[in-house]
């Protein structure tokens, strides 16, 4: 009994909106007045902190998005406040949740334009890395990039993608997906490499790494290479894939996936580091990063 309640304790410690009463479909009070002083100014550390590294190095989508959307305001955005500004542009709103919600929940709110965002922010012992997606990986992360109509659409689509998924139990090929553009995607533009992938947006190690390390390799779209590519949840990507622009994501995701699941059903996974014969390669990974830390490459 006494560990259950030490580690419900550290959770409910890390996050004050664990035990938070939710409805039927698993959103929370956001209760924006409740933050404090503290939890404000720790999202203005996060974001002063990303708002310096982004130019030059994030998509020109987002770089607009987070002015349009005015996220350079003091302190963790109200999300009623910030729905109002992002529905006018795309009709996405921002609902609020505790944590990671069950996946047909998750899909059920990108079908219908909703995305749930944590409320909680990291605890100053987690300020460079967790987890769990807190206010600032989500909003400052996720959000700019739906006031963009085309990844707007894309997201939706990904959402209802999610639902056909589930029906089919082959989820954790759509979730390689997710990751691989949503998180940790890079878009190559006419100036060179940019961010678009909320993993890395929100994450001060991962803008400069996956721009500018030789370690990773970094390989052209293709979604079902994509699909087969399995990832790595507690470091840096081993495999970044770089995106044309968001009509080609979105025009990617628009086909018949049933038959993409039948032939994802037959063909083997790929390892995150490693290469296939098909890939246009962009850049060949040397793993430096990876091998200094006895990683698998
Ligand atoms: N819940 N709040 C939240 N945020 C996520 O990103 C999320 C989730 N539940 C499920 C989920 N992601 C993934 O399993 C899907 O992307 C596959
Ligand atoms: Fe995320």
């Amino acid at each position: 009994m006494a560990e259950a309640s030490a580690s419900k304790m550290s959770e409910s410690a890390k996050n004050r909106y664990a035990d938070a009463p939710r409805n039927a479909d698993w959103t929370i009070d956001q209760k924006w007045e409740s933050y404090t002083a503290q939890e404000h100014d720790r999202w203005n550390r996060l974001f002063a902190r990303q708002a310096k590294l982004l130019p030059g190095r994030a998509c020109n989508a987002f770089l607009e998005a987070k002015v349009t959307l005015e996220l350079s305001r003091d302190g963790i955005p109200d999300f009623a406040d910030l729905s109002e500004r992002l529905s006018k542009l795309t009709g996405w709103r921002v609902v609020a949740v505790a944590g990671l919600i069950p996946d047909d929940a998750f899909f059920d709110h990108l079908a219908n334009r909703r995305f749930p965002a944590g409320a909680f922010i990291r605890p100053e012992s987690e300020l460079e890395y967790l987890q769990e997606p807190d206010v600032f990986h989500d909003v400052f992360g996720h959000v700019p990039l739906l006031a963009d109509p085309v990844y707007a659409r894309f997201l939706e689509a990904y959402g209802k993608g999610g639902q056909r998924a589930l029906e089919r139990g082959q989820l954790h090929n759509l979730a390689r997906l997710y990751w691989y553009t949503v998180e940790f995607g890079l878009m190559m533009t006419p100036k060179g490499l940019r961010i678009f992938g909320a993993g890395i947006l929100s994450s001060p190690a991962e803008t400069i790494f996956s721009l500018e390390d030789s370690s990773p390799n970094r390989v052209a779209f293709d979604l079902e290479r994509i699909m087969r590519t399995k990832y790595i949840i507690s470091d840096f990507q081993q495999t970044y894939f770089v995106i044309d622009s968001f009509e080609q994501l979105l025009n990617e995701c628009y086909q018949d996936f049933g038959a993409l699941y039948e032939r994802l059903r037959l063909l083997p996974d790929f390892e995150a580091h490693e290469l296939a014969a098909e890939d246009r390669v962009l850049a060949k990974g040397d793993f430096h990063y990876f091998n200094a830390r006895g990683r698998a490459a």
